[in-house]
């Protein structure tokens, strides 16, 4: 089967491919797949088809819609390409996507942990895998230096109003998140522009920022984070 083939499958649910690799072992995929294709979010079309299926405002307040959404629309695109989809929200134990993702090549953990696309910035999430026992063939998206890395400022370090971020012992890795802080700020008055219009760490990022989400789409996650969390 041709990688396009899986592309256009996808894109019809409004959802994106987001690169595929031949996993090993020790990349955790149950059953042993041969490839694995990402599927994700980056740019505004899932949005828009899941607003669409769900209608607007607090139409889209059960207990897991987009995770419901998502299982409705990947399931069947499974289904007729003859491979398993797996999703990043079932667990725990969680599928570790954000390490398939960084097997696809194309992006790089960003200081604040998310990872980072060189187009779409912090703008894009993962909602599914499709695993296939063929040996498919993926993209190599080359070797490119994180956008990152020529970010002088890194205005996402010290942008959060209560220092949530860091400070970073090992600056190969991802800033320690102090969650309790986060939910705490976001539950409070303060905090209405995080919880409105989504992080403001996320948000003060340089790269991909005509794919920051509107602002329903960043109430909506931030709503669900919060809820999770005990908020
Ligand atoms: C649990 C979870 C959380 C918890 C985190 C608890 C904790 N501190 O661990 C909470 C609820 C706090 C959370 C919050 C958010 N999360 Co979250 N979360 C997850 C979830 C469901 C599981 C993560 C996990 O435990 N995986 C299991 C481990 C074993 O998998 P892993 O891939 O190997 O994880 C490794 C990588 O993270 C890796 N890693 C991270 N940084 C680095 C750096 C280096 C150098 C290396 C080598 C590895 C590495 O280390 C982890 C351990 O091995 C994932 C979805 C998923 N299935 O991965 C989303 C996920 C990571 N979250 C995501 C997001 C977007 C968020 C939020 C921004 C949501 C929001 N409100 O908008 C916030 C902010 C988090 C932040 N700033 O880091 C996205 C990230 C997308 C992206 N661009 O990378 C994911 C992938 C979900 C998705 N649908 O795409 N999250």
């Amino acid at each position: 089967m041709e990688y396009g083939t899986i592309q256009d499958a996808v894109a019809e649910t409004g959802l994106v491919v987001r690169g595929g690799f031949h996993p090993g072992a020790e990349d955790g995929v149950p059953g042993g797949a041969e490839t694995v294709v990402l599927v994700g979010n980056a740019g505004p079309a899932m949005w828009d088809a899941f607003a669409a299926a769900t209608g607007p405002g607090d139409r889209k307040d059960g207990p897991n819609p987009l995770d419901d959404w998502t299982r409705g629309v990947l399931a069947p695109v499974a289904g007729a390409l003859g491979a398993r989809a797996l999703y990043p929200f079932e667990g725990p134990p969680y599928f570790p996507f954000q390490r398939w993702a960084l097997r696809t090549g194309g992006v790089n953990v960003s200081p604040i942990g998310p990872l980072i696309d060189p187009e779409f910035g912090l703008w894009h999430a993962y909602r599914g895998a499709l695993a296939f026992d063929q040996r498919l063939e993926v993209p190599d998206p080359g070797s490119h230096l994180s956008p990152c890395e020529s970010c002088a400022e890194k205005p996402c370090l010290d942008t959060c109003p209560v220092g949530a971020f860091g400070p970073r012992e090992d600056p190969e890795a991802p800033a320690p998140y102090d969650i309790p802080a986060c939910v705490a700020h976001i539950s409070s008055v303060d905090g209405e522009d995080c919880l409105g219009r989504g992080c403001l760490a996320r948000r003060s990022c340089p790269v991909g920022r005509d794919y920051i989400y509107g602002v329903d789409q960043a109430h909506f996650h931030m709503r669900r984070f919060l809820k999770a969390q005990g908020g």
